[in-house]
């Protein structure tokens, strides 16, 4: 457990230090989920503006129990479990379908892993939960004995966190654990009017900036670095060449960061740390990353709006 905590905490400084000292400052957002950024993830799920979540739930809500009935899975292995909600449309269609099941959630929070599995526990007397703590972009093992066809799973559009070559190397990932006949869930975010999805970063109530600003307080408390939160403001926007939102934290006035491990850290009054980026995708972009990963669609649903999709892939 020691050895878990000390090589974790000697990571994330190792990719302070990296991310700050580029040309453009940069952190990875896995960093905006403490407890206060979980929660304030779940209250941006809830804003008029963003679309996605409702939308895929929509989605799921609507074709899980048709492309559930036509693979039968005896195992659903979930990348970055996130909340259950979610899992529940998919578990709820393996469970009218087959009875029984294996649910593997594969998170890097033990924590967090434990209150899901002791909650779904509950909630799917048929369901074995059998949690993995791993970085989903490490390589890791299942474990031994899975019962098969093999659900594999990544919703809530996180693939957009990843520019391509990194979305395709995680895909990799994925194919590397599937066996054939396994199916690949995925749920993306599409491109649309920048606007749209400008709003969905920027909504009127402010909660994606303090959504933002709170990787600055998970840095104080985890690495014991004295950023100043109020001291940045929150800026999105679509980079439409590269068919992203990024989402910084610029500066309001020079300040020195002092990150023990790391040093200081000079920041100059208008400059920017990156915190995210959230590509958005097409169909072929899509199909490209698949084929690209060893994988091909075989089934795409998007909401009536063409907002978000949702898709199976199969192992080639
Ligand atoms: C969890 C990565 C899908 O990119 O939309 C929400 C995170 N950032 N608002 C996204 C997020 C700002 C979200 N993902």
């Amino acid at each position: 457990m020691t050895e878990t905590l000390t090589t974790a905490a000697a990571g994330m400084l190792a990719e302070v230090r990296d991310g700050l000292s580029r040309p453009q400052k940069e952190l990875p957002p896995k960093y905006f989920y403490d407890e206060r950024g979980s929660e304030l993830f779940e209250e941006i799920t809830r804003l008029p503006e963003y679309y996605l979540t409702r939308t895929e739930r929509a989605l799921l809500e609507r074709w899980m129990p048709a492309w559930i009935g036509r693979l039968r899975p005896r195992a659903l292995v979930e990348l970055g479990a996130g909340s259950a909600e979610k899992t529940r449309i998919v578990l709820d269609a393996i469970v009218a379908a087959v009875g029984a099941a294996t649910y593997v959630p594969v998170d890097v929070s033990a924590d967090f892993l434990e209150s899901t599995a002791t909650r779904l526990t509950a909630a799917y007397p048929t369901v074995d939960v059998v949690p993995v703590v791993a970085d989903m972009t490490a390589e890791f093992a299942l474990p031994p004995g899975l019962p098969g066809p093999t659900l594999h799973a990544f919703l809530g559009s996180t693939i957009g966190n990843f520019a391509p070559d990194d979305a395709v190397a995680l895909l990799r990932g994925v194919r590397g654990r599937m066996q054939m006949g396994d199916g690949f869930l995925m749920g993306v975010d599409l491109r649309k009017d920048p606007a749209v999805i400008e709003a969905a970063y920027n909504d009127a109530a402010g909660v994606t900036a303090e959504f933002n600003r709170n990787m600055l307080r998970v840095l104080n408390a985890a690495a014991g670095a004295d950023f100043d939160p109020e001291a940045f403001d929150h800026h999105a926007f679509y980079e439409r060449e590269l068919h992203r939102i990024e989402m910084h934290l610029v500066a309001r006035v020079p300040q020195i960061v002092n990150i023990p491990g790391v040093g200081a850290v000079r920041i100059e009054a208008g400059e920017s740390i990156r915190t995210e980026i959230s590509c958005k995708h097409d169909r072929a972009s899509v199909e490209a990353m698949l084929a690209a990963a060893g994988m091909r669609l075989t089934a795409w649903e998007t909401d009536e709006a063409g907002l978000y999709a949702i898709l199976l892939a199969a192992a080639e």
